[in-house]
């Protein structure tokens, strides 16, 4: 039983050596790129955002470069259009990088995350600061890291860094808004991975800074088109099947559906997770035609002590967290829904065990 007799305090993120070496590494660096993973997802763009506008506010010269472009839904963050996409303009970035005397990776912990943008960085001579929450970092791919598993997410993270760095008396309505996006979206607006009291102090101090959670929550929930509407209703009612007894669900999402429903980046982030309503559903797949590459993304969700991981790891060529993580089949999709058919066939005792 912990100790709730005490007040909450903020406990310290490092300790001073680290706090050090962390300072150093930012007071040596002029030209700092800011970055995280392919598909970035709220707490991604988040914590890169106040990360650079921190940078900022100690006069280094900071470029937000992103793999690949964020979703709509995310459009209205403070700064995002400033943010440079490798997809977009791969020169500008790589010339960035080779300026850069510090690389900033957030939200991400193995440099393949980076996808296409993963060769420009691992190019660049810039040592790399890692700031994440997920499994398993890639020890020698970073100079520092700052890895913290247990933690909602990389806002929560890039967070109580700035606070142990005594910026959040100066920190803006704008910042706050930005960390508690990412919060909120890594959480399912405070539904998972958030149990740690020390989660809520944070959020208590981004809403004294005024933020305004009910119109991010409408931005981010509530602002769906018809067609990523019609898209999930036609997901779930026609391509959704059930396995293991109730307690895994498979849905394929093919090019040809995105394009009836006139489908745009983030339409179906989310959708993955749905059946999880379901009583006695573990395990959730879902499978996509990416829209570029010729490959089929895999993404797997799953609850009540089975982990996804390990099956993404085994089966799909992926990673991630214990009970979200992704993968990718170079097939055709009913194929790439035979070899998820298996894997499951695979965790059948697992998945229907008590
Ligand atoms: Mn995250």
């Amino acid at each position: 039983m912990k100790d709730f007799s005490a007040p909450l305090l903020m406990p310290d993120l490092l300790d001073s050596g680290q706090l050090m070496g962390l300072m150093n590494m930012f007071r040596s660096a002029h030209s700092v790129v800011v970055t995280a993973h392919h598909g970035p997802d709220g707490d991604a763009l988040g914590s890169t955002l106040a990360l650079a506008t921190y940078l900022r506010s100690l006069g280094k010269r900071v470029s937000v470069c992103l793999p690949s472009m964020f979703p709509d839904f995310l459009r209205w963050m403070p700064g995002c259009r400033d943010v440079l996409i490798y997809r977009d303009s791969p020169s500008k970035v790589r010339s960035l990088l080779a300026q850069a005397d510090l690389v900033c990776c957030l939200d991400f912990c193995e440099l393949s995350r980076l996808n296409a943008m993963q060769e420009a960085v691992e190019r660049c001579r810039a040592p790399r600061l890692m700031i994440d929450h997920h499994e398993g970092p890639d020890e020698g791919a970073f100079a520092f890291q700052i890895s913290r598993p247990s933690m909602s997410s990389t806002c929560e993270l890039v967070f109580r860094l700035l606070y142990q760095l005594g910026a959040y008396e100066g920190m803006s309505r704008s910042t706050a808004a930005l960390l508690m996006t990412g919060i909120m979206t890594d959480t399912g607006n405070f539904a998972y991975s958030c149990d740690d009291p020390v989660l809520y102090l944070c959020a208590s101090l981004l809403m004294r800074k005024g933020v305004d959670k009910e119109s991010i929550y409408k931005k981010v929930y509530r602002s769906w088109s018809q067609g990523k509407f019609t898209l999930w209703a036609d997901v779930l009612s026609q391509s959704l099947t059930f396995h293991a007894g109730g307690h895994a669900s498979v849905f394929t999402l093919t090019r040809e559906m995105m394009k009836s429903h006139k489908f745009v980046r983030g339409d179906a982030e989310g959708l993955v997770s749905e059946p999880l309503k379901i009583r006695g559903m573990r395990l959730c797949v879902s499978l996509r035609e990416d829209t570029e590459e010729d490959v089929v993304r895999v993404s797997l969700r799953s609850t009540d002590g089975f982990h996804c991981r390990e099956m993404a790891e085994r089966f799909f060529d992926g990673g991630g967290h214990d009970d979200a993580a992704g993968g990718q089949l170079p097939f055709p999709i009913e194929s790439a829904r035979e070899v998820v058919l298996r894997a499951i066939e695979a965790y059948a005792l697992e998945l229907g065990g008590e």
